[in-house]
C-alpha cells in the first residue's frame, strides 16, 4: 500500500506567558519582560524577544537573566490566566480541526491530511491562525509539513509571528542547514558530544551512517538519525479532556470518620500528583467520588489552573469531598481523579517564592523515585494507616498509555517543558 503523505500542523503561541501579561497590561508592549520567580534560585519561564536580545532564554537561572538584562520587567506568574487562555486556544482548535493533540500548555499538533482537497492546507491553517489571534489576542506561529518533528522545527523557524510550509520534497533542504540543536531530543550532552565530533548541522549529521549513530548513542542515536532525515511516523494523538488518572478505595467496613477520610484523600492525591510529576504532566480538573453504604454514588468536579503540586491539589480534593458528604451516612467507597491532562512541568518558583518549597518537592520526589512512591508521606496522611489497613482493595487506574519512556527521560534531563533543542 502506498503511504499517503500526511499534512501535520504544529502551532505554538509566541512568548506565551509574556503575551498573556501584555494583554492584561499594554504598558509591557515593546519592553524586555521576564516571567519568573523573584528568588534567585528560580528559572525563567518565559521572556519577550526584547529580553532575548540580551541573551536571556527560558530555563535560565533568574539571577543570570537579571544580570544580563537589568532593565527587564520581572513578573510573577498567574497560572490562572495562562490556563484560561490555553483553554480558549484549545477550544478554537477543537472546533476547527479534525484531529488535534494538545502537546503542552501552548502547543498543539493538528492532522489535517485530506483538507487540501477542499481548501488547501496552507490556506486552512492560515485562517485558523488568524482566528486564534483575533479571538484570543495572542500571537501564534505554525509550521505545516509532513510529520510532527519537521513541523515543530518549522514552527521554531517561523517564530515570532509567522507561518512556514515545508512540502515533502523540500524537507531535506529545509533541515540540512539548521543546527543539530533544532532536533527535538538533542539535549545538552548529546549536542556537545556531536559538536566535539565536528557535527554542527543536521545535513552533516545526516551523512553519518545509521549504524554509527546507534553504536554512539544507542537507541536514541537511531531516533536522532531518523529525525535528521525528516522521518517521523508518530501519529497525532487525539486529545481528550477525559483521559485521566485516578485512585479509589473501597472499605471493608463502611466509615463515617471524616478526619480519617481527609487523611486518605491527602494520601491519594499525594500519590497521584507524584505520578503526574514523574510523567511530566499537569492536570486541570479534579473529580471526587463517594459511594454510600446503600450504593448511592455522588461525584463532584472542579476545573483548576494547570498544576501537578500536592499542596494545591489536596485542598481542592478535600473541599470537594466536604461539599459532597452532606448526608451523615456510612461511606463505602471514595475516589479521586485528575483529568484534562497535558504534558508539562510547572515551575514552582513562579508561584511560591520560597526556595525551601522547591527543594522540598525535589527532595521528596527523589526519595520516591529511588525507594518507591510510599517512601515518604505527609504527616497528615500517615494516620490514615488505620483506615488503609481496613481497605478491602485499592485500585489505581490509568485510562491512557504511559508516554514513551525515552521522551520522559529526555524531558527530565533537559528540565524544560518541551523545547529540547533550544
Ligand atoms: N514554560 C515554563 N518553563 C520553561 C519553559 C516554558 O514555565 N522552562 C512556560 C512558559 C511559556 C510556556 O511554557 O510561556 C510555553 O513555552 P514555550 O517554550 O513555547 O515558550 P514561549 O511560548 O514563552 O516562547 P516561544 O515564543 O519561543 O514559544
Ligand atoms: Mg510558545
Amino acid at each position: 500500500m502506498v503511504q499517503m503523505t500526511r499534512s501535520i500542523v504544529h502551532m505554538d503561541l509566541d512568548t506565551f506567558f509574556v503575551s498573556v501579561e501584555r494583554l492584561m497590561n499594554s504598558k509591557l508592549m515593546g519592553k524586555p519582560v521576564i516571567i519568573g520567580g523573584m528568588s534567585d534560585r528560580g528559572v525563567v519561564s518565559s521572556c519577550s524577544y526584547e529580553a532575548r536580545r540580551f541573551g536571556v532564554h527560558s530555563a535560565m537561572p533568574m539571577k543570570m537573566a537579571r544580570a544580563l538584562c537589568s532593565e527587564a520587567i520581572v513578573i510573577r506568574g498567574d497560572m490562572d490566566a495562562y490556563s484560561r487562555y490555553s483553554r480558549m486556544v484549545t477550544d478554537i482548535i477543537a472546533e476547527q480541526a479534525p484531529v488535534y493533540e494538545k502537546a503542552s500548555i501552548d502547543e498543539h499538533y493538528l492532522d489535517i491530511t485530506g483538507m487540501d482537497r477542499f481548501f488547501g492546507c496552507m490556506q486552512w491553517s492560515h485562517e485558523l491562525r488568524q482566528r486564534i489571534m483575533k479571538e484570543s489576542g495572542l500571537p501564534i506561529s505554525y509550521g505545516l509539513s509532513v510529520n510532527k518533528t519537521v513541523s515543530k522545527i518549522a514552527t521554531g523557524e517561523a517564530k515570532p509571528n509567522g507561518e512556514i510550509l515545508v512540502p515533502d520534497r523540500q524537507v531535506q533542504g529545509f533541515l540540512s542547514p539548521l543546527s543539530i540543536r533544532k532536533i527535538p531530543m538533542i539535549g545538552n550532552r548529546t549536542f556537545h558530544l556531536l559538536r566535539s565530533m565536528g557535527i554542527a548541522t543536521i545535513g552533516t549529521l545526516g551523512q553519518i551512517p545509521m549504524e554509527m549513530m546507534e553504536s554512539l548513542l544507542g537507541k536514541n542515536g537511531l531516533a536522532i538519525w531518523k529525525k535528521a532525515h525528516g522521518i517521523d511516523p508518530a501519529p497525532v494523538r487525539q486529545y481528550s479532556e477525559r483521559k485521566s488518572i485516578g485512585s479509589e478505595r473501597t472499605f471493608q467496613r463502611d466509615t463515617m470518620d471524616v478526619a480519617g477520610l481527609h487523611d486518605l484523600f491527602t494520601a491519594m492525591v499525594e500519590k497521584l500528583a507524584f505520578q503526574l510529576r514523574r510523567e511530566e504532566k499537569l492536570t486541570s480538573c479534579v473529580t471526587v467520588r463517594i459511594r454510600y453504604s446503600n450504593f448511592d454514588t455522588h461525584t463532584l468536579q472542579r476545573r483548576i489552573p494547570y498544576t501537578s503540586f500536592d499542596h494545591l491539589l489536596i485542598p481542592v480534593a478535600r473541599e470537594l469531598f466536604d461539599r459532597l458528604y452532606q448526608r451523615r451516612m456510612l461511606i463505602r467507597l471514595v475516589g479521586v481523579r485528575f483529568s484534562g491532562l497535558i504534558r508539562g512541568v510547572q515551575q514552582l518558583n513562579l508561584f511560591e517564592d520560597t526556595s525551601e518549597m522547591v527543594h522540598l518537592y525535589l527532595a521528596v520526589d527523589m526519595l520516591r523515585k529511588r525507594y518507591g512512591p510510599d517512601a515518604i508521606k505527609r504527616a497528615s496522611g500517615i494516620q490514615l494507616h488505620d483506615l488503609e489497613e481496613r481497605t478491602a482493595h485499592s485500585q489505581e487506574q490509568q485510562a491512557h498509555p504511559a508516554p514513551e519512556r525515552r521522551q520522559q527521560i529526555d524531558n527530565l534531563k533537559s528540565r524544560r517543558w518541551r523545547y529540547w533543542y533550544r
